[in-house]
């Protein structure tokens, strides 16, 4: 609400929209904090005492996200990793200029062993004529976002985001029930001192980024190396250590057949999201080749390679993988 002042032709409607999706988050984070009594709750994994369903977190994560967005006529349409197209609005709800894209629940490997979890999202502006939504509309370049942010689950919950003037941090206070800023203008460090990536894929990794890797664990005082190593493999977590520590966090394609590299991580809902933040933090993202903000998606699931995080070590990391170093 403070930052809407700054925008003389701001209407709240963009401040509203962001006010619906805080509240879809404290509703995951209150299911995530008990995911571990489900089993206990439940009766034989389908009603809790209360009689309540039981369910899977992403499932729960996904319907509460669209049900707490689809009415409040700020969006014309949605998509999630956990809907394989476009997600229209229902035609008795009103529409709005606003498309959201989210990942509901990120580090779906970590549910069942009490390490963090996510929620990432990313917010264009309609550019289709009409009232409804289209996949071009979701199909726009990282560049073109009015905002994206990240939860994430961990030993307490916040909330990250940025829209487009700095990226600012919230930590949910439980007994309020509200997110408080804790972190106002985050700046991620010109250089770090670890990394971050699933080194048992070593031997599928494209040269350069195997070089870079060596490069990284060899000594040098000066350069700070060798750097450690912190994976937990939830990208929201991984990523939030590294913006407010520093150094860089990384998931190259799979290049066991060198003819048709595999990218892991999606594009609109994870990557982009998070390179917004990450530059206006004054870090840096990229394929290796090129800027992550500058790609044209041409599908709603895309997959990418990307190295983000301090300026520093993404510039290193392209000069290996743009064969400039050895
Ligand atoms: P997950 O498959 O567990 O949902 O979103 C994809 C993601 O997690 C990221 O959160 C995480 O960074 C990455 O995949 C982990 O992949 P690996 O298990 O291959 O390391």
């Amino acid at each position: 609400m403070e930052q809407q002042a700054l925008h003389p032709a701001a209407t709240g409607e963009f401040t509203r929209l962001l006010w619906d999706l805080v509240l879809a988050f404290k509703m995951i984070s209150r299911e995530v904090n008990r995911a571990g009594l489900a089993a206990i709750l439940g009766l034989a994994g389908k009603e809790n005492v209360q009689g309540e369903q039981v369910t899977k977190l992403d499932d729960y994560a996904q319907t509460r996200i669209y049900e707490q967005m689809d009415h409040g006529g700020h969006l014309c349409c949605m998509a999630s990793e956990e809907a394989d197209g476009l997600i229209p609005i229902p035609e008795r709800f009103p529409k709005g200029k606003y498309v959201l894209l989210f990942d509901p629940l990120d580090g779906s490997s970590n549910v069942d062993v009490n390490a963090s979890l996510g929620t990432i999202f990313s917010i264009h502006r309609k550019r289709s004529p009409g009232v409804d939504g289209t996949v071009e509309d979701c199909l726009q370049k990282g560049s073109a976002q009015v905002a994206a942010g990240y939860v994430v689950y961990g030993s307490s919950t916040m909330l990250v985001y940025t829209a487009g003037r700095g990226v600012h941090g919230f930590t949910l206070d439980p007994s309020l029930g509200e997110f408080l800023l804790s972190h106002e203008n985050i700046r991620i460090p010109k250089r770090g001192k670890s990394y971050s990536i699933n080194e048992g894929n070593e031997r599928s990794w494209d040269e350069g980024t195997q070089r870079y890797i060596r490069y990284l664990k060899e000594k040098d005082s000066a350069t700070n190396r060798p750097y450690g190593l912190r994976y937990i493999g939830t990208l929201v977590a991984d990523f939030h250590r590294i913006l407010l520590r520093g150094g860089v966090f990384l998931y190259p394609p799979d290049c066991s057949d060198p003819a048709k590299p595999k990218p892991k991580l999606r594009l609109l809902y994870e990557v982009a999201p998070m390179s917004m933040i990450a530059e206006q933090a004054g870090g840096a993202a990229t394929t290796g080749h090129e800027r992550i903000l500058d790609l044209q998606p041409t599908d709603i699931h895309q997959r990418v390679a990307v190295a983000l995080g301090s300026p520093d070590d993404v510039r290193e990391y392209q000069e290996f993988v743009q064969g400039r170093r050895a």
